[in-house]
């Protein structure tokens, strides 16, 4: 039975069908079979090889807190303290990916895609952050990466998705500067003992994200709400922690291994595309992002960012600047939801244009709709900093996402996203913007952080009682565009 209203009937199948006498659910079983196959030619061909991916992250995913030697992480303890997170809800178990990891790789087998960003928990390999690894940490790591590889999917690893051992947070997290260097530790070693079989690392995601939502605004964890010159200060140490990380790889991984990072970096998009304007946008795109992505990529921190933050700028010396400017392999784009931007006379020279109480978004209300965001931003990250190589290491959207006693679950308001987003970059891939891949966030339903499991940003439903995952409208589009190397 399917549960269409009148009016949604009316509009598929016309009034007159709506209108006459005729039970719902004969003409909609109808509706599947009306569809001719395939119903329009293939559009917007992506380049051959383009790697077709999807990502989660540990604490998302994995559940199994207790598990085989694995230490507390700073989620845990954010997400067991009441009052933190929607209806209190933790990881403890999320989608027992930790057991159920075959089951999740036949998934994504079926769907087709050639590649899987996965995120490593630092608190299964080191326990505490530091000092004696867990030699079961890994354990999970490895059999999950031989299934992956005999299903023929590419692994990409992020070594930092947020989960601090708690150790170190118990001794200042990323305000001391000790957890910069137990972080390149910790990076080196997992990479010696993965890079057999992974070849991309990315050391961070979203640096501005953890720091921000963790330390200044409270509402991640470790739920902290910090002066602006410690933020920064700690800010420096994270990005820090990232270029030691990147040594580290580089140092103890087998030769042929890329490094690189996966970033939350607001796209800039000229509100309308006129020189002044994407002029304007490639300044507000280095500003916006100075604290992580733009220091990182130059080795230096924007004159107007120090400037702006005056007495509470960072204290840093030459040596870490150096560090935090190592060459990085690839760069990883997570693309959401983009600010616009015109030209200005300030001293910037740029201004963020505000959004009408009207502008649509995702179920999600900080997911505003906007796909010009995945084509401005590696267009504007290419043309400031002449990367090589860059991969979309997130996008997706959040739906109401109900599952019909059928089994269906209608998300077209994700498939709509989807079809926009992917529309934009195809044109960044067809004016040469190096995006070699697109990792569609989020493989299942998952933990969404601080709004537990009322947000889902997955393309297959995960009933979180049972554990049954089903495919929503947004695999069987995904798996088209896979299978036809372009939109459907
Ligand atoms: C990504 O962050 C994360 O990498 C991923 O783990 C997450 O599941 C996914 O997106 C979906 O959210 O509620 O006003 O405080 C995306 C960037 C930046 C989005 C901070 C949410 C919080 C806005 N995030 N933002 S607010």
């Amino acid at each position: 039975m399917t549960n269409f209203s009148r009016r949604t009937f009316a509009r598929l199948f016309g009034a007159t069908a709506a209108a006459s006498s005729l039970p719902l659910p004969a003409l909609a079983a109808g509706f599947k079979d009306a569809i001719p196959q395939p119903l329009t030619p293939t559009t917007h061909h992506f380049p051959q090889g383009f790697l077709w991916g999807s990502a989660t992250a540990s604490y998302q995913v994995e559940g199994a807190v207790n598990e085989d030697g694995r230490g507390p992480s700073i989620w845990d303890t954010f997400s067991h303290t009441p009052g933190k997170t929607a209806f209190g809800d933790t990881g403890d178990v999320a989608d027992d990916h930790f057991h159920r990891y075959a089951e999740d790789i036949q998934i994504m087998k079926n769907l087709g895609v050639k590649t899987y960003r996965f995120s490593v928990a630092w608190s299964r390999v080191f326990p505490n952050g530091s000092g004696t690894p867990n030699p079961r940490g890994l354990d999970f790591y490895n059999r999950m990466l031989d299934t992956l590889l005999a299903a023929g999917i590419q692994p990409y690893c992020t070594l930092y998705h947020w989960d601090l051992p708690q150790t170190l947070q118990d001794n200042g997290g990323w305000e001391n500067r000790d957890t910069a260097q137990a972080f390149a530790d910790y990076a080196g070693y997992t990479a010696a003992h993965l890079s057999d079989r992974v070849k991309h690392f990315m050391t961070m995601n979203e640096i501005r994200t953890f720091v921000e939502l963790g330390y200044r605004d409270g509402v991640h964890a470790p739920g902290l709400k910090l002066t602006a010159a410690r933020v920064a200060q700690l800010n420096h140490y994270a990005v820090l922690g990232h270029g030691l990380a990147v040594q580290a790889i580089r140092a103890s991984a087998k030769p042929g291994t890329k490094v690189g990072l996966a970033e939350n970096a607001i796209p800039t998009a000229p509100v309308i595309e006129t020189p002044e304007h994407i002029e304007a946008a490639t300044r507000a795109y280095r500003l916006i992002n100075a604290s992580f992505l733009t220091v990182i990529m130059e080795g230096r921190y924007h004159d107007l960012y120090l400037k702006q933050l005056g007495s509470d700028a960072p204290k840093f010396t030459a040596a870490e600047m150096k560090t935090i400017g190592s060459p990085v392999d690839f760069l990883g784009l997570n693309v959401y939801n983009p600010a616009y931007i015109r030209a200005s006379n300030s001293e910037k020279g740029y201004e963020v244009v505000p959004s009408p109480a009207s502008y649509p978004h995702m179920y999600s209300p900080w997911l505003e709709f906007g796909p010009e965001g995945i084509y401005w931003s590696p267009k504007l990250a290419t043309k400031l900093w002449n990367v090589k190589e860059i991969f979309i290491t997130e996008n997706g959207a959040s739906s109401t996402d109900v599952l019909t006693p059928e089994g269906e679950v209608y998300d077209t308001d994700r498939v709509m996203f989807l079809r926009n987003y992917l529309t934009q970059l195809h044109r960044a891939v067809s004016e040469g913007v190096p995006v070699k891949g697109y990792f569609l966030w989020s493989l299942l339903d998952n933990y969404e952080w601080a709004d537990g499991y009322s947000k889902r940003f997955g393309i297959h439903y995960v009933d979180f009682t049972t554990q049954k995952r089903t495919p929503k409208l947004s695999a069987k589009f995904y798996k088209e565009v896979i299978a036809r190397n372009g939109l459907a």
